[in-house]
């Protein structure tokens, strides 16, 4: 009876073409588009430094872990790791507040923890363990937690941006404040339904913050060979949502950026479209020997622009911190990821009672 009450006073405000609420034509900002890099990276503090080298450690050590777990048969079906593009959920994780929700694909591990869920609960999903976030029946592409704003994990490409664009209509709907981090790549970019989102979301003005991470890469394919126009931050031009281009390996610039959006999308004035320049490290998913692009374009990048490199080579130049303090960070982040694989390698797989629970039938 409440669901039919909901339905139909949700499709009555979508037959006026407006969500409740809406702010006012003045309200609106002015479309142009900011094309250029923003000139100047704020600097970060020591505090906010040491934060990030931390939680883009945690990332990169849980992916390796999970990586070793692979190739030791414990974890089965897809795995796509995350290496590399650390700083792009590390820094907009700092612009959220209690309330907002990230939705992306299925190289999703990162932006679990990012939002604060627990390694262990990942990893034994990962291995298919009764402790795993989904009890071991989703993997690595379905996990979620309501609790910490995580809302998937989702295996088919683009399917996430229509309903990343959905969760900030009920947020303009239930009339609070909460923004929608909707993550996606630049080969999902691509995709039909992402531009259904961006209309509804532009025309109701709807709180999301779309976030393309361009990794260069859609599986084999090099961006340049799959898109037509490969500056992703104009994607949204002919709907008016404004965007920019980030330097996804910089996480302070990626926070500055994340902050401006979220405030964007926050206050009413509608969506806004992040492009992520960033890079996987490794190939598509654990099964990909990656031979499409060379050993000196990956360690190109890795010895040039790593995320976790630069900060801490910024920590060690302004002596906020030292070889030994940043080792004991690292041992101590080892420790915590093989804790997580030792779970989710000893915890058992769910009880055959559990095959009829949680699934539509
Ligand atoms: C609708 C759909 N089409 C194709 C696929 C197969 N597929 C899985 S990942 C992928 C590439 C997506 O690349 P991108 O969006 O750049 O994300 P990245 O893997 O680089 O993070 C494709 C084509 C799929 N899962 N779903
Ligand atoms: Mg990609």
């Amino acid at each position: 009876m409440v669901v039919a009450a909901k339905k139909s006073a949700v499709s009555k405000t979508v037959g006026k073409t407006a969500a409740p609420k809406a702010p006012a034509k003045s309200a609106a900002r002015s479309p142009a588009r900011r094309s250029e890099k923003a000139s100047g990276v704020p600097e970060f503090t020591k505090a906010e430094e040491l934060d990030a080298y931390r939680k883009m450690l945690e990332i990169r050590r849980f992916e390796e872990k999970a990586g070793q777990l692979y190739g030791m048969g414990l974890i089965g079906g897809f795995c796509h790791l995350y290496i590399g593009q650390e700083a792009v959920v590390v820094g907009m994780q700092a612009a959220l507040k209690e309330g907002d929700e990230v939705i992306t694909g299925y190289r999703d591990h990162g932006h679990m923890l990012a939002c604060g869920m627990d390694p262990k609960g990942v990893m034994a999903e990962l291995t298919g363990r009764q402790g795993g976030y989904s009890k071991g029946k989703g993997g690595s592409m379905h996990m979620f937690s309501i609790e910490k704003g995580f809302f998937g994990g989702h295996g088919i490409v683009g399917a996430q941006v229509s309903l990343g664009t959905g969760l900030a209509f009920a947020n303009r709907y239930r009339e609070n404040d909460n923004v929608s981090l909707t993550y996606f790549g630049d080969g999902a970019a691509n995709q039909g339904q992402v531009y259904e989102s961006f209309n509804m979301a532009e025309l109701w003005k709807l709180p999301v913050v779309f976030i393309i991470e361009n990794n260069k890469y859609a599986m084999g394919t090099a961006v340049n060979r799959a898109s037509a126009q490969t500056d992703f931050s104009k994607r949204g031009t002919s709907f008016n949502i404004p965007g920019e281009q980030v330097d996804g390996m910089d996480v302070r610039a990626v926070k500055a950026a994340g902050a401006r959006a979220v405030e964007f999308a926050r206050s009413g004035k509608g969506p806004y479209i992040l492009e992520m320049l960033t890079y996987r490290y490794r190939g598509h998913s654990m099964s990909d020997p990656a031979k499409y692009r060379s050993k000196e374009e990956v360690q190109k990048m890795r010895t040039e622009h790593d995320p976790i490199e630069q900060v801490r080579n910024r920590l060690l130049e302004k002596k906020w911190a030292t070889e030994e303090e940043l080792k004991a960070i690292d041992a101590e982040i080892r420790d915590q990821m093989n804790a997580a694989a030792d779970f989710a390698s000893a915890d058992p797989e769910p009880d055959v009672s559990e095959l009829y629970t949680d699934v539509l039938r």
